[in-house]
This record gives C-alpha cells, sequence and structure tokens, in this order.
C-alpha cells in the first residue's frame, strides 16, 4: 500500500490539539504534517506555518511532503466570525477554495473539511434537527459553513474530489483553551468550576445545544476517514449526535465534584446565535453510512474533564 502523507491545517486549534495524536499513532509521526498560521511552543512536529490564504504556498507545502490527504481545520468559529464578517468569510470560503483547488490539482485522494450544527438558522427545527430540512443560518459562520459544504458538494461531483465532512455539535475538550466559538463555555465552565469554584456565563441556563466529548468526536473524524468512498451517501457534511445539555444541566453535574460551585448568567451577544441552533440533531445517516455510534454522556464526560482539568491546574 502506497504510504499516505496527512496535512493538517490549522493544527494548533482544538480539533488539531487531539485528532494530530491519533493519526500519528495510524500513520507514524513523520507522516503528519501540521501547520497553521503561527507556529505556538512545542508545536507538533513536522510542522509548517501555513496561512490558508495563500494558495501558492499550500501547493508548495502539498509538493514538499507529497502529501496525500489533507484534514483542513483553519476556520474562524461562531463567536469571532461575527465580530468580523469579511474575514470571517475570506478565511473559511477562499481559505477552502485554495485547499480544494490545490487537492484536485494534486490528486489528493481524501480531504476532510469540518461543518457545523451553525449550518441551521431560526427555521429549522430545534429537536431531532433532520440532515435534510430548512436551512436558513442568520450566523455568518453558519452562512459560511452552508455555502462550504454547497462547494465540498459540488467538488465532489464536478471534480471528483474525495472530500468528507462532519457537521461538529459543540466539542469539549481540555488540551487546548476555547477559541471564540460559542459552544465554548461547555469547556471553560470546567477550568473555572476547579481553579475559581465560580463561572459566569455569557448563555441562559436553560439554553439547551448539541455537544460532544473530543474522544468521540475524533473517532467520528476519524471513522468518517476510513470509511469506503462508496459507502458515503453524503458529500455535504453528516449531523452527528452526542448528547445535548443546557449550562443548568452541566453545572448540576459539576456538583457532584465541586459541592460550593457557582454558577452565574449573563447572556451576551453569543445568546443570539445558540438560539437560532438546534438543541439535537438526527444522525441516522451517519449510523448508516459508517456506524456512527458516541460512546460518551455528560455524566462519563463530566468525570474525565474534572479528572483532567485538575490534573492539568497546579496546586
Ligand atoms: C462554535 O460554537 O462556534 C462551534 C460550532 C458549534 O461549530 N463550536
Amino acid at each position: 500500500m502506497k504510504k499516505q502523507n496527512i496535512l493538517v491545517t490549522g493544527a494548533n486549534g482544538q480539533i488539531g490539539s487531539d485528532l494530530i495524536p491519533e493519526l500519528k499513532k495510524i500513520y507514524g509521526d513523520s507522516h503528519v504534517i501540521a501547520t497553521d498560521i503561527s507556529e505556538k511552543p512545542n508545536a507538533e512536529t513536522p510542522f509548517e506555518v501555513l496561512d490558508v490564504l495563500d494558495a501558492k504556498a499550500i501547493n508548495s507545502v502539498f509538493k514538499k511532503y507529497q502529501i496525500t490527504q489533507v484534514y483542513h481545520l483553519a476556520s474562524l468559529l461562531s463567536a469571532k466570525s461575527e465580530l468580523n464578517p469579511r474575514h470571517a468569510w475570506n478565511v473559511n470560503i477562499n481559505g477552502l477554495f485554495n485547499i480544494m483547488d490545490n487537492c484536485v490539482e494534486n490528486k489528493i485522494s481524501k480531504l476532510f473539511w469540518p461543518s457545523s450544527i451553525a449550518v441551521f438558522g431560526p427555521n429549522s427545527p430545534k429537536i431531532d434537527t433532520p440532515q435534510f430540512t430548512t436551512m436558513d443560518p442568520d450566523t455568518v459562520y453558519g452562512i459560511s459553513k452552508l455555502a462550504g459544504e454547497r462547494w465540498c458538494h459540488h467538488y465532489h461531483f464536478s471534480k471528483s474530489l474525495d472530500v468528507r465532512s462532519l457537521r461538529y455539535p459543540g466539542v469539549i475538550s481540555y488540551k487546548h483553551e476555547p477559541g471564540g466559538g460559542t459552544t465554548d463555555y461547555a469547556v471553560d465552565i470546567y477550568f473555572k468550576a476547579v481553579q475559581e469554584g465560580r463561572y459566569e456565563c455569557y448563555l441562559t441556563e436553560d439554553t439547551i445545544l448539541p455537544m460532544m466529548y473530543i474522544p468521540d468526536a475524533i473517532k467520528a473524524t476519524i471513522q468518517l476517514m476510513e470509511s469506503p468512498s462508496h459507502s458515503l451517501g453524503l458529500r455535504s457534511g453528516y449531523n452527528i449526535a452526542g448528547m445535548s445539555f443546557a449550562p443548568e444541566d452541566l453545572a448540576k453535574e459539576i456538583l457532584n465534584y465541586i459541592p460550593d460551585f457557582k454558577v452565574i448568567y449573563r447572556p451576551d451577544f453569543r445568546q443570539r446565535l445558540a438560539d437560532t441552533w438546534p438543541e439535537s440533531v438526527n444522525d441516522q445517516f451517519a449510523k448508516a453510512d459508517w456506524n456512527w455510534q458516541p460512546e460518551y454522556d455528560i455524566k462519563s464526560m463530566t468525570e474525565d474533564m474534572i479528572k483532567n482539568v485538575r490534573m492539568l491546574t497546579p496546586v
């Protein structure tokens, strides 16, 4: 079998930080090339500084490492996108074009691109949101993710690009600090609970959103990418469900570990974004096409998060 060389963009972000070690286990350390707009201390190796808006630079990194597969994770998340719409469109869409065109030119065998539950909008059904339904996102991020999904579908059928995508719910992890999303409260709350015993939440206590613990998100990503192409009926983004909860549910779980934990609720501009997203999604296509099944619920995730955040917190 031909050796695979995997390129990851946005490698320093939340998904990249957990995905790269798993890819290295499969393909070998020197075959996973981490890239990002800047290098951080203790960056994964091999590492290249790469701006996804620079199509020529993408081409030369593809050639330098003889890349065969790409995980294009570089993106601006919802809260940051709302504050800088043009930049978000540029990175999220023109960056995607640059990657897809280079994938076609360099005959890349597979491309992964992350979509989001933000593709849904205020008129989408809120509960058990189907794969195919009304989609009228009115957030900057959601608009770019829905457009990106349509372009993925288009490149698959017009240029035979083997592109695969997931609509990630809010992803919860401890290796990486929250990076400008709306669902990030569900990461931050654990750190503040352990470190300060108190958290100020920017969403109301009863805002239910679809969420997923990082091991499930990584498992879904790799499982989708390892599936045979012919089994995949969707080239836009698969709905994947993990769990659904509101800030008050998470606070209740954390109280089992930190009994005097206090949360105060001060909704800000992110509330509007969350209000337009589903509470839960229907993932029947992911289950049918590639046997998707999550492992973690709010209880098992909280046990693991508290344990790991405590280990990361100096006493
Ligand atoms: C965000 O909150 O922006 C992301 C997402 C739902 O895609 N986590």
